[in-house]
């Protein structure tokens, strides 16, 4: 399996300003309830602005070819996670399955209990995005986003949305339910852009 080594931190410091590590802990961060998993009901969609509208079974998500991804994890709350290991299919892959149009500038991802959150639909060719199964050789637990998650390491944690079941793409912006709710709309560590009055 390809397995992708690039630095979460793109040169700068490696561990952004303002956070602190965590080390082999790692905390569970969820706004509500943990929601269940059927994998008979389990689909992923990609839907918007596509050539190609996208829906993948559990079993067709199954077949999809995985990489490997190491990477550096910031949440917004101030700890940071180093050296996670991830496997998935790269959200790259399954843009070029899509075909965006033109018109897509912006990605609203959706997940099961109703969270959402925005991304730039450029952000998700990024060679270290994934839509992740397992986590350090583990499949992912349920707190952390079994069975998939997307993992968006550059940006704040709140990025990397767990139980993930598709994305929309767009092309005007829709902010996400930590973005209506004050946090920032990018969410760039190294700019500490926490909340939406940060610049
Ligand atoms: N569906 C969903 N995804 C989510 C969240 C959430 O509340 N719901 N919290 C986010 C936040 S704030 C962070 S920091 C990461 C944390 O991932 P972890 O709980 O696996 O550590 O998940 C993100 N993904
Ligand atoms: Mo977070």
């Amino acid at each position: 399996m390809k397995r992708i080594e690039i630095d979460t931190a793109r040169g700068r410091e490696r561990v952004p300003p303002g956070q602190y590590l965590v080390g082999e802990r790692w905390p569970v961060l969820t706004a509500g309830p943990t929601p269940g998993f059927d994998p008979e009901s389990w689909d992923f969609r990609v839907e918007g602005l596509i050539e190609n509208p996208l829906r993948f079974t559990w079993e067709e998500w199954g077949r999809l070819p995985k990489v490997e991804v190491r990477a550096d994890m910031h949440c917004v709350t101030s700890w940071s996670r180093l050296d996670n290991l991830w496997m998935g299919v790269q959200a790259k892959y399954i843009l070029e399955l899509a075909k965006p149009e033109p018109e897509a500038e912006f990605v609203s991802v959706f997940c099961d209990g109703g969270y959402t959150t925005n991304v730039p639909l450029e952000e998700l060719y990024e060679e270290d995005v994934l839509f992740a199964t397992h986590h350090d050789g583990e499949p992912l637990s349920p707190g952390h986003g079994y069975p998939l998650r997307l993992v968006v390491p550059r940006l704040y944690g709140w990025k990397s949305a767990k139980w993930v079941r598709g994305i929309e793409l767009l092309a005007e912006d829709r902010p996400g339910f930590w973005e209506e709710n004050g946090y920032h709309n990018y969410g760039d560590p190294w700019r500490e852009q926490r909340y939406s009055f940060s610049f």
